[in-house]
């Protein structure tokens, strides 16, 4: 690979491997599947096919709010699609979503299965489906679709653009860490603003907004993501921290992020998740003595 002062790039593309970087591994310039790998089922209605990052977190955030709030339609399996092993690439997954990359949900509740992907989708299928979490009043619901979808557009310029740079880069490109940095920055001070003036992001009420923005955002400020915390004084989002906090004290919350979770401390991860009871087999494992 070329250092990037020197690089010009070439008439035309061709794809090198592999080209360096975390994920080099499996990423590629072609979509479809890799392998044949059917997709394990489960008994509950909901199938969902995730791994414990950002974008997986807030389906499994939702699924347990909404499990909180009553609704047993709500029951769900979680299979972890290991994307550092090219799961994603597997053609049962690949059937789900065309576009490799997790979550994938599964409704087996209707006559002919629903295939839902991108989180966004997600959750409002699942808002939807379940009304709660999205509310009734247009202004209210409007508001809270244009912080989902301000999400999903922003998240790719910290997760793919600064985190990639200032992370998991090869080298360390200041141009690249600068451009970023500033736009991450740029992002957190919008938030900031906007969580200045209400408890949640669409209002008074606790929103799939709130779900989608805070596994990036709220992770960025309590200086989970990337190492990143004193390089981009998150600190110093006040109330960016208030609401993370806030949402981080909902029980719901903190079961969700343990969902298909295959990092940080063993005995936070419940790799899979099929019962409730998933995260006291997995609590009990903690237990002083054991
Ligand atoms: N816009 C998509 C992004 C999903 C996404 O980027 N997922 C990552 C993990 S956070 C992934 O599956 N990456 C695997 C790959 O790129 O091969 C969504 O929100 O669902």
């Amino acid at each position: 690979m070329a250092d990037s002062p020197d690089y010009t790039p070439p008439k035309v593309w061709t794809w090198v491997k592999p080209n360096g970087g975390t994920f080099a591994s499996v990423n590629r310039p072609i979509a479809g599947p890799t392998h044949e790998k059917p997709l394990p089922v489960g008994r509950h209605p909901l199938q969902l096919y995730s791994l414990g990052t950002p974008n997986g977190v807030k389906v499994t955030i939702l699924l347990e709010e909404l499990l909180a709030l009553g609704h047993a339609g709500a029951e769900y399996d979680a299979w972890l699609i290991d994307i550092g092993k090219g799961d994603q690439f597997g053609s049962g997954f690949v059937q789900i979503n065309p576009n490799s990359k997790i979550p994938a949900l599964l409704d087996r509740s209707t006559p002919k299965p629903i295939r839902v992907f991108e989180s966004g989708s997600i959750l409002l299928y699942l808002a939807e489906k379940f009304g709660a979490f999205l509310p009734q009043d247009l202004t209210a619901r409007t508001e809270t679709l244009s912080w989902l979808f301000w999400q999903m557009g922003s998240a790719p310029f910290l997760g793919g653009g600064f985190g990639h740079f200032y992370a998991y880069a090869p080298t360390k490109i200041e141009y690249a860490i600068d451009r970023y940095a500033m736009e991450v920055k740029r992002q957190l001070d919008v938030l900031d603003r906007r969580l200045s003036e209400c408890a949640y992001l669409a209002g008074d009420e606790y929103t799939i907004a709130d779900m989608a923005v805070f596994p990036w955002y709220g992770g960025l400020a309590k200086g989970w993501s990337y190492g990143a915390g004193e390089f981009l004084s998150v600190q110093d989002y006040h109330h960016v921290q208030r609401w993370a906090d806030m949402l981080l004290a909902r029980p719901a919350v903190q079961r969700g992020r343990r969902v298909n979770s295959n990092r940080g401390d063993p005995s936070e991860q419940v790799r899979e998740r099929h019962d409730a009871s998933d995260f006291d087999a997995v609590m009990a494992q903690k237990a002083p003595g054991k």
